[in-house]
């Protein structure tokens, strides 16, 4: 069984894009072996309120154990509770370099029209890998989007072995057959993001009504053939999502939606949706109705954490040539 590590930034609401690209495998294949943490040192990268980062970690947890982490099974922790995140980051920080930052994509979108970037912005990918190489992890599940960091995480992992010997376990990205990007519903040239607002994101906590409306509206085009194509994004989105939360294959969906008009469509893709996000949201209710239960595994999580965490950092400060 692969080790596992993910993570998930408490920064906004979450949104499907989010539970079909990688909180729905998280679950579905948990393990004792894996690892799931709530990146909370990586959401002071941007400007943040603090009393709303500490609800939003929690409501954040209470969503994940809605999809269906089980305490018992894998552990689900915060990262700012595991100090060596932060402390193998800087050692990380001496190892990777600086053309191999200014390359990364999110970066260049996180700081495009900002005057003042921070430094801890312009690390992130170098944190991330931190949170990956602790735990050994040999698989990480995500979104498409997040494919270059786990690529720069190898690179790190590889160049720090082979300057102070085998160390870190050399990890890879995976990704879901559909659904590793879910596009905006009505910037469907960008990825459905926290920080995107949400008229074109399916949130998680949306009502039934809203999550219609919103598919509904949904950004098509002129023609009026249900069919996956690249002068079609609209459409192929709304299939993507379809097959990720059916299971069914796009050409099976395509087949089956053959002379449907676009309105019938989308109002099949609104059920279907909504089936699958029913029950999450139900137990996400019923879960922040009893905030302790959710501290306590919390709080279990991350001693999990915390004793594979301080192994691998045992290793790492005798490798570099830290007293002991
Ligand atoms: N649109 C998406 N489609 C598929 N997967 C997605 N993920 C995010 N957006 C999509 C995956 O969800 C996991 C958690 O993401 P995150 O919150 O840690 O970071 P993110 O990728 O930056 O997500 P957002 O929603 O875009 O947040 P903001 O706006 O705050 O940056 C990851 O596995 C990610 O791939």
């Amino acid at each position: 069984m692969a080790r596992v590590l993910s993570g998930v930034q408490p920064t906004g609401d979450p949104h499907i894009g989010n539970y079909l690209g990688a909180w729905i495998r998280w679950a579905r294949e948990q393990q004792p072996e894996h690892f799931f943490c709530i990146v909370d040192l990586h959401a002071i990268t941007m400007p943040h309120d603090p009393e709303q980062l500490r609800d939003r970690t929690v409501d954040v947890a209470c969503w994940l154990y809605a999809c269906g982490l089980d305490p018992a099974l894998s552990a689900l922790f915060v990262q700012s509770q595991v100090r060596e995140h932060a402390e193998l980051a800087w050692v990380l920080n001496c190892v990777a370099t600086m053309g191999e930052l200014h390359r990364m994509t999110q970066f260049k979108e996180k700081s495009q029209g900002r005057e003042s970037v921070s430094v801890g912005l312009f690390d992130y990918p170098v944190l991330q890998a931190a949170d990956i190489l602790l735990y050994h992890a040999e698989e990480v599940p995500v979104g498409a989007d997040q494919q270059q960091h786990v690529e720069l995480t190898r690179d790190i992992a590889q160049r720090f072995n082979s300057r102070y010997g085998e160390t870190l376990t050399l990890p890879k990205a995976t990704f879901p057959t559909a659904g590793a990007r879910i596009m905006d519903l009505q910037l469907v040239d960008k990825k459905m993001s926290k920080s995107l607002g949400t008229a074109g994101a399916i949130l998680l906590g949306d009502t039934e009504a809203q999550t219609r409306k919103k598919i509904m509206r949904a950004v098509t085009d002129s023609g009026s053939e249900v069919r996956a194509a690249p002068d079609k994004p609209g459409i192929t989105n709304l299939l993507d999502l379809m097959a990720a939360v059916t299971g069914a294959s796009t050409q099976d969906l395509e087949d089956h939606f053959s002379g449907t008009r676009y309105g019938d469509f989308k109002a099949e893709v609104a059920e279907a949706v909504n089936g699958v996000v029913r029950p999450v949201r139900d137990r996400h209710a019923e879960l922040a109705s009893d905030l302790g239960a959710v501290h306590e595994s919390l709080a279990k999580g991350a001693d999990r954490a915390r004793e594979v965490a301080a192994g691998t950092m045992t290793a790492v400060r005798e490798r570099v040539g830290f007293l002991t």
